[in-house]
Order: C-alpha cells, then structure tokens, then sequence
C-alpha cells in the first residue's frame, strides 16, 4: 500500500496547486484596478423635450446606473449601448450596466426621435 500513497499525495498537491494558481490568475486578470460606482438621476421634462443632466459622463468600466424620471410616458434610448428606459409618466425607471465602451454615444427620445443629450465615457 505504501508506494501508492506518494503518488496521491503528488496529484492533492497537484490539484491544490491548479487551484491557488488559478484563483491567483482570475484575480489577476479578471479585475485590473478597483471599480468605481457611478449613479446619475436624471429628469426627463417637457414631453421628450428635455433633460436634465444633458451630459451624463463615466469613465471605462466604471458601473453606472441611471435612475430616469419623466412627465411623459415614452423610451429613452441610450445609443451605442442600445440600452432602454421605458418610461411611465410619474415614475423612475433604473438600469446599471458595466460602461465598457468609450466613446460619446447619443441619448435619445425613441418615441419622436429627439436628441436628449450625450453619454461621454472617457479612457
Ligand atoms: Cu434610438
């Protein structure tokens, strides 16, 4: 029984050893600095007319999520994203999403297709 106890111990080491190294290289490669929170409320105003802020910014890969409220019911529509708030008058409508992609992306009043403003997200 004794010369099979070597090689068990050599493949638990083994496995030990995929295990820590590849925890360690998930860590490593999956997350390469601290990620960094960003929420923006805006207010839709004047039926699809207006918003506030106009400019919503972010840098890459911060995680954004924007709270919309709207007097009118209707879509805003954030381009290049292709994100949607379906929006009910009166009430707020939240998405978070990781801001992956730089750029400067229109946001859009989907229903009479006006722009509202811009997403910038930085390097
Ligand atoms: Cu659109």
């Amino acid at each position: 029984m004794r010369r099979f106890r070597e090689p068990i111990f050599a493949g638990l080491f083994l496995l030990y050893l995929l295990v820590f190294v590849g925890g360690f290289l998930r860590m490593t490669h999956y997350t390469s600095g601290p990620v960094t929170s960003k929420r923006i409320d805006v207010m839709v105003t004047e039926a699809g007319r207006s918003m506030s802020p106009s400019t919503w910014t972010a840098h890459q890969n911060d995680f954004v999520t924007i709270n919309i409220a709207s007097d009118a019911d209707g879509e805003v529509h954030l381009h290049g994203y292709d994100i949607k708030w379906e929006l009910a008058r009166g009430s707020r409508w939240t998405k978070s999403f990781p801001a992956d992609k730089t750029g400067d992306f229109p946001i859009e009043w989907e229903t009479t297709g006006t722009r509202l403003g811009d997403f910038k997200v930085s390097p």
